[in-house]
């Protein structure tokens, strides 16, 4: 692609910016303070951090350039300030840098795709080999959990540590209150319903937290040598969708009223975590941000008024039987050496009652990634595999 060049450059004090016309055709505003305090000079800039060295306390909000021209047949601009300092931007970079205009970022703001029963024995799967080797092959996994939040990786190894592998390809494992990576088993005086073999009802984990984890990941080592043992899984955002078209009133209350979620007990140290908050959230800009459902761990204390309660049941009930609907509901009973890997806050996951036979056993190993580094990992990837460049 051909550099961009300028082809205008006018300046409107009153409004404080510049007007710069690009050969692309692109028509930009540019203020002078954004300019003041972005320029890239080694004084004001530190190049090897990428950071900002200047400080706001030397920076006039209402600056007005001194002079400006177009340099390098219209490849960069060069500012001279009222304090005779000079700045040069490149057209390339203030091309990129478009203000409310900026493409949004399609890592962290993807393309959501909703999903149904449809994806029954159609989970989209990944080698766990292939994720180690292939930078690629992990930019489209971290892709389909980005934009559909739930993908088998099949062929992991038989024995603990596939997660923590896979995790490491990405950033590292969250450590919680349950360990840096927690073992899912029937144990004597389980610290957690998981640890039982006791039907798991659609959840989001850890809801009790206020940072919960992004993207869980649970590795199959043992699957039941008896019956059961099976996962289900919900795409959050389909149910939301339904509950907000078919149930107005109970959609109003689970993206207002706050649900108290608690835990308690002792498991690598005693802890008693707790918050609330709606069980859907949208962001300002009506982005969808996340679900926090978990039946087993909905506290006993509510800050809700006493008159909403019954109300608020009503509403969970309505959420619980749109998710369960036959047509929402994925059902897939994990083999030894899949990982079920899917974005926890979006995506609900359970699991059936199972027995074992004998000296059977039943054994996952469970981990958290969180979103914040997995969507670092996937723009470092996108600049080495697409050219992605940062401003
Ligand atoms: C969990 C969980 C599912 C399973 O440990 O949080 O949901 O299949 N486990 O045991
Ligand atoms: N474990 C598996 O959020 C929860 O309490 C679900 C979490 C114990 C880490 C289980
Ligand atoms: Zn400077
Ligand atoms: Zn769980």
């Amino acid at each position: 692609m051909k550099t961009p060049c300028f082809v205008s450059l006018t300046r409107d004090d009153s409004a404080r910016w510049y007007r710069m016309g690009v050969d692309n055709g692109y028509e930009g505003r540019y203020p002078y303070v954004w300019l003041r305090d972005n320029c890239r000079c080694s004084q004001c800039y530190h190049s090897s951090s990428w950071q900002r060295s200047s400080k706001v306390a030397d920076l006039d909000p209402d600056v007005i350039p001194s002079s400006e021209e177009l340099i390098d047949d219209g490849r960069v601009l060069r500012v001279i300030w009222p304090d005779g300092h000079r700045s040069e931007f490149s057209a390339e970079w203030l091309n990129r840098q478009r203000f409310s205009e900026s493409e949004k970022d399609v890592v962290s703001i993807p393309e959501l795709q909703r999903w149904g029963g449809e994806l029954n024995r159609n989970i989209p799967t990944f080698v766990f080999k292939k994720l180690l080797q292939d930078d690629e092959e992990l930019y489209k996994w971290l892709n389909v959990l980005t934009t559909k939040g739930l993908a088998i990786v099949k062929d992991a190894p038989l024995e603990t540590g596939a997660g923590q592998q896979l995790a490491e390809k990405v950033a590292y494992l969250k450590t919680t209150i349950y360990g840096k990576q927690f073992q899912v088993s029937s144990k004597h005086d389980a610290s957690n319903l998981a640890y039982t073999n006791i039907a798991l009802g659609l959840h989001t984990d850890l809801p009790y937290y206020h940072y919960t984890p992004g993207i869980q990941m649970l590795h199959c080592i043992v699957q039941a040598n008896g019956l059961g043992g099976e996962n289900q899984f919900v795409d959050g955002l389909n149910v939301v969708e339904q509950v907000k078209t078919e149930f107005p009133d109970a959609y109003k209350l689970l993206t207002t009223q706050n649900v108290n979620f608690r835990d308690v007990g002792d498991d690598c140290r005693a802890y008693h975590i707790k918050t609330d908050r709606p069980i859907i959230e949208y962001t300002k800009s009506d982005e969808f941000h996340r679900i926090t459902y978990n039946d087993m761990a909905r506290a006993p204390s509510m800050t809700l008024p006493v008159e909403k309660v019954t109300e608020m049941y009503n509403a969970i009930k309505i959420f619980n039987q749109v998710m369960y609907r036959p047509e929402n509901l994925v059902q897939h009973r994990l083999i030894a050496g899949q990982i079920a890997t899917f974005h926890n806050t979006r995506v609900l996951h359970g699991r059936s009652a199972f027995k074992v036979a004998e000296a059977g056993r039943r054994h996952l190993e469970g981990g958290y990634i969180d979103w914040d580094e997995a969507h670092s990992r996937m723009r470092v990837l996108r600049e080495k595999l697409f050219g992605d460049k940062h401003l």
